[in-house]
């Protein structure tokens, strides 16, 4: 018999699945915003977390509570809507989890099982924030940071960060490939790869770091080339989306979701980060490269995307917005999922054209306020002109 607060809980869990989204009153033109969280710890399967036996449970507690659900990979497939979840447990290992849904803003529902990887790096302490690209070999290629402790320094919380690689046809079986290498950067986080072919080879967005958590000379979003993804080696990385003096960027950037592809060129969408007297701020900002080159950034908005707003200001890293993906469906829909302060799921939705619109004729950081407030001036002069005609 299963105990009876078994049904309290699975009660206020299928309410909470079952709760209609809805957009919010935030306004931009660019994209909206929703009420509700797709992704929480609450929408873990309660079999992931109780024993449900009261034999061996008999005050019903959780034995494998989980802390948080965030920074996902996503992916539109036969006309569904998949995260691949980063879940963090109480134990503040992360692992992976496909939630699925039908519309994109809500009924993400997880699968019955977690991924389970396979153990190939006995070093590998935790693995996070994968990106998931539909690759034109086929593929579909899920790469992730995949980090182990630093034995080389006498410092317990020490880390290395590198570049695991796994890929699938279905979601379900999934194949571990070598991490990758970068020969000329010692860690990297926040790969993510290429959904083409660049000439011939495989390509891949970077963020070469010096250290697990500053980026030290790193100068913002890599690009590197490897002719074999199963031994996945970068030579040479040159640099696309470059960190900056006094802008969303200055103390670091990484790719996030995979580059989206426009008869304009490439749009990016990914994360900025800048130091406060708070702590770091990590916000969401768009650009785009071009399709021939998507290394070679053509158009950058000024400034950020999506910025923590409200409850997503706070959690367990608080005043972080962070995305790893993003879907288009067939009717140019899309939909950036990203994660505030490191604790649960949200969406906004836009399309293409807006996308394009916002990359491609929003001005860019003039780089000082004397030339950010004449560009602002010369925007009032046109509207007051316009109003007044
Ligand atoms: O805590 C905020 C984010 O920090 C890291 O991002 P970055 O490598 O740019 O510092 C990542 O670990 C990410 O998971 C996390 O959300």
């Amino acid at each position: 018999m299963l105990h009876e607060r078994y049904f309290v809980e699975k009660e206020k869990q299928d309410k909470l699945l079952s709760t209609k989204n809805v957009k919010s009153d935030f306004y931009n033109g660019i994209y909206d915003r929703y009420v509700y969280p797709v992704l929480t710890r609450e929408h873990i399967p309660l079999t992931w977390r109780y024993d449900l036996n009261p034999d061996t449970n008999p005050y019903f507690m959780e034995r494998l509570g989980i802390n948080a659900v965030m920074n996902s990979g996503a992916i539109y497939l036969n006309g569904k809507y998949y995260l691949v979840a980063r879940i963090e447990g109480n134990d503040r290992k992360s692992f992976f989890g496909v939630a699925e849904s039908d519309n994109g803003i809500d009924g993400f529902k997880f699968w019955d099982y977690p991924i389970l990887l396979d153990d190939v790096c006995p070093e590998e302490t935790n693995v996070y924030d994968m990106r998931l690209t539909q690759h034109e070999d086929g593929y579909i290629y899920g790469v992730f940071c995949s980090e182990s402790k630093d034995t080389s320094v006498n410092d317990l919380s020490a880390a290395v960060a590198a570049a695991g690689i796994v890929r699938t046809k279905d979601l379900k079986n999934w194949e571990r490939l070598d991490n990758l290498t970068t020969l000329r950067s010692p860690q990297q986080r926040n790969v993510v790869l290429h959904p083409e072919f660049v000439d011939g080879k495989y390509a891949f967005y970077t963020r070469p770091m010096d250290d697990f958590i500053e980026t030290g000379s790193g100068g913002g979003v890599g690009f590197g080339l490897c002719e074999d993804i199963t031994h996945a080696v970068i030579d040479e990385e040159k640099m696309t989306s470059l960190r900056k003096y006094h802008t969303i960027t200055e103390a670091k950037n990484g790719a996030g979701a995979t580059p989206i592809k426009t008869d304009k060129g490439w749009i990016h969408i990914a994360h900025g980060v800048r130091n406060t007297a708070a702590g770091l701020r990590y916000v969401i900002y768009a650009f785009a490269t071009d399709l021939n080159d998507p290394s070679k950034v053509i158009a950058e908005p000024s400034g950020l995307l999506i910025g923590p707003r409200g409850e997503e200001r706070v959690g367990d890293v608080s005043n972080v917005v962070f995305t790893n993906g993003a879907i288009v469906n067939e009717n140019n829909e899309v939909f950036i999922y990203y994660a505030s302060s490191d604790t649960r799921m949200h969406v906004a939705t836009t399309t293409i054209d807006k996308l394009k619109d916002y990359v491609f004729n929003t001005p860019s950081d003039p780089g000082r306020s004397v030339e950010c407030v004449a560009q602002r001036c010369e925007l009032i002069r046109k509207n007051l002109e316009f109003l007044n005609r």
